[in-house]
């Protein structure tokens, strides 16, 4: 298709090839997308050179920005202004918190550990909404991914449940802020995906296979679901929707 043929995108948190970044990428590029890819360690950076390398894909800039730094984003952004001029999309598909908290009671997290997640999954969008918006002069959709530990108590989510609450929470006032500019914000849900992120979480494997067992479509998801999903909502095909969180989880929400 050629849904975002001549649209610039900024790409957030390719890690390596398993990163559901990276499955949004390839459907990124296959709608013909300009992409821009932004990477916090050398380590990324290298991998994702060779990734595009390998699918030939040609990206526009590969940009360094840590989300927990403003004059990092704040200079990522500016460097992709200055060189492509309107950026029409913004994908945000970053978290972070300590895999210790990641398991056990979440009365046990502590302030630092809170804060560290809330910093990194969920203050970083506005963050980068806030950057991003000053080069979104012709309007366009930012894209975040979230987690149904948001919504319910998923045992061992614990503390990123929380930092993802508040995410989708700011999903919505973020909508509301740059609605008046022609721009969307919205998220995708995506059911538990294997990752390198995903590793952290204790029991991750046991999430998987009740999804295989309850979901209405009986099967897991994949990052391409997730890719094809985020390139809706980036599209003009979901020009009417803001402010939204998109299941990708095979449906698996619906169910007691
Ligand atoms: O089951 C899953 N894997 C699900 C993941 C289900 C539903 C949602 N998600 C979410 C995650 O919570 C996250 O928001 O999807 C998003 C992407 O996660 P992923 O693809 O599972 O994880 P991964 O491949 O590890 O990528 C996360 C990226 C990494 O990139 P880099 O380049 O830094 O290695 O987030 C990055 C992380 O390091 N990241 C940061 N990027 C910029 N600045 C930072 C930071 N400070 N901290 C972490």
């Amino acid at each position: 298709t050629s849904l975002l043929k001549d649209k610039n995108i900024v790409v957030m948190g390719v890690a390596n090839n398993r990163s559901i970044a990276w499955g949004i990428t390839k459907s990124l590029h296959n709608a013909g997308a300009n992409l821009i890819f932004t990477y916090r360690q050398e380590r990324s950076k290298q991998k994702l050179e060779k990734l595009l390398d390998n699918h030939a894909i040609e990206p526009q800039m590969i940009v360094s920005c840590d989300v927990e730094d403003d004059a990092s984003i704040e200079q990522a952004f500016q460097e992709v202004g200055n060189q492509v001029g309107a950026i029409h999309g913004l994908v945000h598909s970053v978290a972070f918190a300590n895999t210790d908290e990641l398991q056990g009671d979440y009365a046990n997290t502590s302030r630092d550990g809170y804060l560290l997640a809330q910093n990194i999954s969920a203050y970083s969008l506005v963050a980068v909404t806030r950057e991003a918006r000053k080069y979104m002069t012709e309007g366009g959709a930012i894209v975040t991914q979230t987690y149904l530990g948001a919504e319910r108590v998923v045992p061992n989510y614990n503390v990123m449940g929380v930092a993802k609450a508040a995410l989708e929470a700011s999903v919505r006032y973020l909508a509301e802020d740059v609605g008046k500019d022609g721009v969307r914000v919205n998220a995708v849900s995506a059911g538990p995906i294997r990752t390198l992120s995903a590793k952290g979480v204790a029991g991750f494997n046991d999430k998987m296979s009740v999804v295989e067992e309850k979901a209405p479509l009986r099967r897991q998801v994949d990052q391409d679901q997730v890719g094809d999903a985020t390139l809706f909502l980036l599209s003009d095909l979901a020009r009417g929707v803001t402010g939204e969180v998109l299941h990708v989880d095979a449906g698996f929400h619906i169910v007691a």
